[in-house]
């Protein structure tokens, strides 16, 4: 164990977090929920908390015949939902971020016993939920087509937004609800249905979300089967990949992941929403305002114990502000308590699993081998025998000399690896040196540097940002990157048109037939 302090030595017991699982459940449902929860071990789908790494109850996996009959359900809900006009569509997702207000708590509670979220993060990312909710009943007015000046007398242009289908959602496990909710909430008001395969390490807050939807829609009397939940493994999220009933399919994930599910959707004409990986960065120069870097950074980086598609993982320092800052964030480190998620006061909770614990330690052998001095990163002994199944680490700050192959991967752990540079031009290059593009980051106080880095040959990612960290984006904006990262933007601006098909109408008023070009015909 190092000098990091320890919130607690104690983790909860799996009779606690069942219990509380089970509360917040039936809180959430309005009723018991022990058919649903079977006991751990056996066939189907294991729920589990990496607070302790221990299962907590088996739930029944969808089978590949249910999953076909909910897109059906899903294809045929759509002729009616699609002709519901919009601001109707709304009023679900305002009903369901009412019930989201009125279950935040539970929900959260939720997402820190799947995903391990400290409390804070758990609660912010239901609220997100709530924002996105709130965005999309006020697009549900909002869904403009534009009219465009023809070249013709007596006609005019327009675009209408329609409906495109089905959605199939794919999400990954570090942020089980806000990105279902992101998709949901905005392709509901658009006119389609949505089925939903959640990471299989998250399928207790999938229900959950799934139980709050269906309770909105029986509420405002909206038709059933706008939403389907499929529990269960890579089989049943190619179902939703290659069906063609499925217009779009919005996929977070791994760049692996993306690479299959791209192509495949491609070869049948579906539409595609990318979110993929990111390897972001923060440059600091030398203008910096250090304090607000040094908290700006320590968040993006450590924060959700590095496993936000968002997490800061290169700095890119000036060379003159270089040693000081290492020092400081390496000083903010010790000082963050690592431990229980659902304690009040730490601030890193767990890894989801071994697997992850052992990609973070073969990324620090790599980045030692190639020069790395290497500051945390070890494992924290939080409970003792109570936590051998769980893996809690110190975050890693790591100086490299260069930014090698290991620094261009992006490993799913906290490890921050720091570069320098002598001009802003290399460090813009730096940057963009990595397959990824997500997002981006400048601490500068010299708006020359700032605007340089927003300009079009500055930062290359999707989010570029200046004076704030990489992660914890506002769901007004667009969410989603370049290269790697997929291409794909959710939830705010008008991320919306992913989810809508669009038709140019070309209207005569006139009794005359002019062509266009001004072609004559006969
Ligand atoms: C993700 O990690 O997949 O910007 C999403 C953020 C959050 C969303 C992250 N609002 O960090």
């Amino acid at each position: 164990m190092t000098s990091v302090e320890l919130n607690k030595t104690t983790l909860p017991s799996v009779d606690d977090l069942q219990a509380r699982a089970r509360e917040a459940l039936a809180a959430i449902f309005e009723r018991p929920v022990d058919t649903e929860l079977g006991e751990p071990g056996g066939p189907g789908v294991h729920a589990s908390t990496p607070i302790t790494g221990e299962a907590l109850f088996t739930l029944v996996e969808t089978t590949a015949q249910e999953a076909r009959a909910a897109i059906t359900a899903a294809a045929e809900a759509f002729t009616v939902w699609r002709t519901t006009p919009a601001p109707v569509r709304g009023a679900l997702v305002a009903r369901l971020g009412e019930l989201l207000i009125e279950h935040k708590e539970d929900l959260a509670c939720l997402v820190t016993i799947e995903a391990g979220k400290i409390t804070s993060e758990a609660l912010g990312e239901v609220q997100e939920m709530i924002d996105v909710c709130q965005f999309a009943v006020g697009l549900s007015r909002q869904l403009y087509g534009r009219t465009i000046a023809s070249e013709r007398p007596g006609h005019r242009l327009m675009e209408t937004w329609h409906p495109l289908g089905v959605v199939g959602v794919i999400t990954a496990f570090n942020f089980p609800v806000a990105v279902w909710a992101w998709n949901s909430a905005i392709a509901l008001v658009c006119g389609d249905t949505v089925v939903w395969k959640p990471s299989e390490l998250t399928p207790l807050t999938a229900m959950a979300c799934q139980a709050l939807l269906e309770r909105a829609a029986r509420d405002v009397d909206a038709p059933p089967a706008l939403s389907h939940l499929l529990l269960g493994g890579r089989d049943i999220g190619e179902q939703l990949v290659d069906d063609p009933r499925v217009a779009l399919v919005s996929a977070t994930g791994s760049v692996r992941m993306g690479q299959q599910v791209g192509p495949r959707v491609a070869q049948r004409f579906g539409k595609v929403l990318l979110e993929l990986g990111g390897n972001n960065a923060a440059i600091v120069t030398p203008s910096a305002d250090l304090d607000l870097a040094v908290r700006g950074i320590v968040f993006a980086a450590a924060g959700t114990a590095g496993q936000r598609c968002t997490t800061l993982r290169r700095v890119i320092a000036h060379t003159s502000v270089a040693d000081t800052l290492i020092e400081r964030i390496a000083g903010a480190y010790r000082s963050l308590p690592v431990g229980d998620p659902s304690t009040d006061g730490t601030l890193v909770g767990p890894l989801i699993h071994e697997t992850a614990y052992r990609d973070m330690v073969g990324a620090l052998e790599q980045a030692r081998a190639d020069g790395g001095e290497i500051t945390g990163g070890e494992r924290v002994d939080v409970g003792g025998d109570a936590g051998a199944g769980a893996f809690y680490v110190n975050p890693a700050v790591v100086r490299m000399p260069s930014q090698t192959p290991i620094v261009h991967d992006e490993t799913f752990a906290p490890i921050l690896y720091v570069v320098t540079y002598e001009t802003l031009e290399e460090a813009i290059a730096l940057n963009n040196a990595v397959p990824q593009g997500l997002s981006s980051a400048i601490f500068t106080t010299d708006i020359r540097e700032a605007e340089r880095f927003m300009a079009a040959d500055g930062s290359d990612c999707g989010i570029a940002n200046v004076n704030i960290g990489t992660s914890g984006a506002e769901i007004g904006g667009a969410f989603g990157g370049e290269k790697q990262t997929g291409g794909g933007r959710e939830s705010g601006s008008d991320s919306w048109k992913a989810y809508m098909r669009r038709a140019t109408n070309t209207v005569n008023y006139s009794s005359e037939l002019p062509l266009a070009q001004g072609v004559k015909f006969g």
